[in-house]
């Protein structure tokens, strides 16, 4: 199950088959690490056919259509040891390498870079790695064609534009990459969308936050948008939308599902700008309309391609004096017509059932779903890199005050209140600390020990970083 290149229309393996691999994976990986736990050291994998694990994920919470990427699993850490745009011990130099790597920070701060570039997958970036301020990328973070199998958590991107023609300046760009999750990150500052993930499949975007997208610097004017999607199997959830016009996220070609996210300040929340086909589920979403924008949520355009249908329940709209509540059927919903109008398509492409992704792919793992309120809440309180910088700090507090306004209100001081720490003693270089290697059953002397398989089934090393990136959440 590594490195996995996923191709556009490759039809999903099956769990077991995948369960199957996974089990040949984890032998191989305790031959190479030449520690192999003691065979008889139950490691979480199936002795039968009646007795399977759970799958080992991207990381424990992972979920949605890109939840089963491996990222840099079973591969080397290099470890980040400058914020220096490039060279040796960089960020840039981490990714130039081709080979499944898991990049770990001994520093916090910003890096300033633009664009940082993924040039190949097989990769995860733990920026909760990074002691005590995070990592902010001071610029974009690009992926060239064919980088796929992602894992980036923790990690802020807030790009500065200045001028004109930033027609195609994204604050994340991925262009034709499968199997990608982006979980805790946050990005800003975007001039044609925030995230641009045009081309890419099998993708989940959790837990961050999307905020305060340009209004000047586009070719057609005023342009802050944050999500653009145009491949199938995609999962937007639990994200903060704050301060973006439109694109709340634009998807169009099922199955996609936009669940428990909060979308606040905007003018067009789920949007089409391509023919879409397929499946949509739209579910417990909240919508809370801001100073700026006419706060419409639902947007489908009047194309219908194969499969279309959508399905859309408990989803909340917070407009006052306008809409105050959860729309179940927009398209029967006299209040939902009068306010907003139509949806731009007829009734006859509603399902009136939840669409079971689960049964039909079964890389796909099911998203766990809060009511539009309980969501509100753990997205304010939880979505984006930790610890949370003053730009994520402001777009959550103006949510929860209907305040702020549109445009890239970009800080002097990117780490303003925030403070770099120290890194914990790694004597071996492995990326795990002494202490926690000790507490675990690992050797501080070994420097090869983080590929050691794990009874949760994961890699020394990703046991590690989940670790760090659990204690990071309030
Ligand atoms: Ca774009
Ligand atoms: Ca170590
Ligand atoms: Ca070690």
């Amino acid at each position: 199950m590594l490195p996995r290149h996923p191709a556009a229309e490759r039809p999903a393996a099956s769990l077991t088959a995948k369960l199957r691999a996974a089990f040949a994976l984890s032998l191989l990986l305790g031959l190479l690490a030449g520690c192999g736990r003691d065979a008889s050291d139950p490691v979480g994998l199936p002795d039968d056919d009646d007795d399977e694990p759970q799958p080992v994920l991207a990381f424990p919470g992972a979920e949605g259509f890109g939840a089963q990427a491996t990222g840099g699993r079973g591969g080397r850490v290099i470890k980040v040891t400058t914020l220096a745009a490039s060279g040796a011990g960089s960020l840039q130099e981490a990714l130039d390498q081709d080979e499944p790597r898991i990049v770990v920070f001994a520093v916090s701060g910003v890096i300033e870079a633009d664009p940082i570039r993924i040039r190949h997958g097989n990769l995860t970036i733990a920026g909760q790695t990074a002691p005590g301020a995070g990592i902010t990328i001071k610029g974009r973070l690009y992926g060239d064609d064919a980088a796929n199998n992602l894992i980036i958590r923790h990690l802020r991107i807030r790009p500065a534009f200045a001028g004109e023609g930033g027609g195609s300046y994204d604050g994340v760009q991925l262009v034709e990459t499968g199997l990608v999750i982006f979980d805790h990150c946050c990005v800003a500052f975007g001039v044609d969308e925030v995230m641009g993930i045009f081309t890419v499949w099998d993708a989940t975007v959790q837990w961050s936050t999307l905020c305060m997208s340009a209004i000047e610097g586009h070719p057609e004017g005023q342009h802050n948008y944050a999500l653009l999607s145009n491949r199938p199997r995609v999962s937007i959830h639990h994200n903060l939308f704050a301060h973006n016009g439109n694109r709340n996220p634009a998807c169009a070609r099922g199955p996609v599902d936009v669940r428990n996210n909060v979308v606040y300040n905007f003018n067009r929340g789920f949007i089409h700008h391509n023919p879409p086909s397929g499946q949509f589920s739209i579910v417990g979403n909240y919508y809370k309309q801001g100073p700026d924008g006419s706060a419409r949520p639902f947007v489908f355009d009047d194309e219908a391609g194969e499969g279309l249908a959508y399905y859309l329940a408990d989803n909340y709209i917070d407009d006052p004096g306008d809409y105050l509540g959860i729309v179940g059927n927009p398209w029967t919903d006299a209040v939902y017509l009068d306010v907003y109008g139509g949806l731009g398509k007829g009734e006859e492409y509603r399902s009136a059932n939840e669409f079971l992704f689960v049964d039909s792919y079964p890389d796909y793992i099911p998203i766990t779903t809060q009511t539009p309120q309980d969501a509100y809440a753990a997205v304010l309180a939880q979505a984006g890199a930790w610890p949370r910088d003053i730009v994520t700090l402001a777009a959550v507090e103006e949510t929860e005050q209907r305040s702020g306004e549109w445009g890239a209100r970009i800080p002097a001081d990117l780490m303003a209140g925030l403070t770099p720490g120290t890194p914990p003693p790694d004597g071996d270089e492995d990326g795990m600390a002494d202490a926690w290697e000790q507490a675990h059953g690992l050797s501080p002397a070994d420097g090869t020990d983080h590929a050691t398989l794990m009874p949760s089934g994961y890699t020394a090393i990703e046991e590690y970083i989940n670790a760090l990136a659990d204690q990071l959440l309030p």
